[in-house]
């Protein structure tokens, strides 16, 4: 049985035992289903626990080597510097568009949720102290913490709100390594970041495999504590998603393709169709990354210096669908536990999820651990993911195609507006690292 099968399995028995439990079992048997739904918490704090143990040194890796490999220090060409303008801008509008999708349709309001079904208690007292120590600062002081004063410490206290001044470390010290290494393959360092990268995306899948039986153990006691009403909050939340990377796949990326691209949007996503198919169906950019450079070459007809850079730093450094996912996922649980985000910590949300979109793996799940740092920077409890993972592998599937999409469509935007002569002297950053 493949993956998602089994995740949607873990899925579906998780809500049919514990709504089973809820409405069916007769109230003497709550002492043995006290119980039962203890072991499920252990099984799936586990899995989170897998998850949360490798967010610092995953995150950490593929920022330095995202901004690394991006060549930003290395004589920057203009295919480069056209590559992160729009990744940077499509991520940004992106996110917009999730916080105010979001913010308007409310999908997680009203939703009565007994904190200890995820085993929140813990995790909320701690966050709860770091947001109250947040408040009462300066205005300026938001934007001086930004930056760490020791980034160990911060890494030390990521999940008491520090993980953003490490993100802001991650992402200066990579352009000063890009400024000053010139060959990557004889570097150690960066040698000893991609090793990092690599077995932390070891241990997250580690996590995915045990992600069937984590996933049933926390629906079963959410559904068996809250019963049906949760799953329609859970439903209305994939939708509001899934109408998301729509706007952004028929309205955001149309709009450029139209105006910047000068090119038909609807003749060129019909040419993308075959790497949307592979991108929905592996749920995974880099697995997808092949099949995009054979279209945008052959089908497209995209000068292939382009299309190879950007395609290939794309496919881990820009995930305009994961930016948006991760929008209305903070959102959402921020409904969902009644935290009224400030101004300030909606601000962070768009931030963090751009730099997200950066440091996210083109791998099923690999947004997970960042979506936990998120959350606890701006005072949500990490555990709350519990409550989506059932339907996150289908959302993974719909935002890894915007993904990709998204790479494709900066493709093009960057070969309509670099000339030959461009090419001819560009001294392009070659992809390095695969991040
Ligand atoms: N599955 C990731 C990708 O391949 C996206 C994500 O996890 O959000 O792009």
């Amino acid at each position: 049985m493949k993956q998602h099968q089994k995740l949607l399995l873990g899925f579906i028995l998780g809500v049919v035992g514990g709504l089973f439990a809820y409405y069916v079992l007769p109230v003497k048997a709550y002492p043995f289903m006290q119980f039962i739904t203890e072991i499920f918490t252990l099984v799936g704090a586990i899995f989170l626990r897998l998850i949360f143990m490798v967010v610092i040194p995953l995150l950490f890796s593929a920022l330095i080597l995202g901004v690394f490999e991006l060549g930003v220090g290395r004589g920057l060409g203009k295919v480069a510097t056209k590559s992160i303008t729009y990744t940077l801008l499509l991520s940004a509008i992106a996110v917009i568009i999730a916080i105010t999708l979001t913010g308007i349709l409310q999908p997680g309001a009203g939703m009565e949720f007994d904190k200890a079904a995820l085993n929140t208690n813990q995790s909320v007292i701690a966050i709860q102290k770091n947001v109250e120590a947040v408040q009462g600062k300066p205005w300026y002081q938001f934007f001086v913490e930004l930056l760490p004063q020791n980034p160990l410490d911060s890494a030390v206290r990521a999940f008491q709100g520090e993980i953003i001044a490490l993100m802001f470390f991650a992402l200066i010290f990579g352009y000063a390594l890009s400024l000053t290494v010139k060959d990557a393959a004889a570097n150690p360092l960066i040698q000893v970041f991609k090793t990092v990268f690599d077995a932390s995306l070891k241990v997250i899948d580690f996590a995915m495999k045990l992600a069937p039986y984590g996933i049933f153990g926390i629906v079963f006691n959410t559904a068996y504590k809250l019963g049906a009403g949760f799953l329609q909050n859970v439903a209305f939340y994939a939708l509001v998603v899934v109408i998301g990377l729509l706007i952004q796949q028929f309205i955001v990326y149309a709009f450029f393709l139209k105006t910047v691209g000068k090119t038909s949007p609807w003749e060129f996503f019909k040419a993308c169709r075959e790497v949307y198919v592979y991108a929905f169906s592996t749920a995974s950019s880099n697995a997808t990354l092949p099949v995009a450079l054979e279209v945008s070459e052959k089908v497209l007809k995209l000068p292939p210096r382009i299309s190879r850079f950007v395609l290939t730093i794309g496919a881990s450094a820009n995930q305009n669908g994961t930016a948006l996912f991760e929008g209305v996922t903070v959102l959402f649980l921020a409904q969902v536990y009644g935290i009224d985000l400030s101004i300030q910590s909606q601000v962070l949300v768009v931030l963090m999820s751009i730099l997200a979109g950066v440091g996210t793996a083109g791998v099923p799940g690999g947004s997970l651990p960042l979506i936990v740092v998120l959350l606890t920077q701006v005072g949500i409890p990490p555990e709350g993911i519990g409550l989506i993972l059932g339907v996150d592998r289908f959302l993974d599937m719909c935002r890894t195609t915007l993904n990709v999409s998204g790479d494709l469509v900066i493709s093009k935007l960057v070969s309509a507006s670099v000339t030959e002569a461009d090419l001819a002297d560009e001294q392009t950053a070659t992809p390095g690292i695969g991040a």
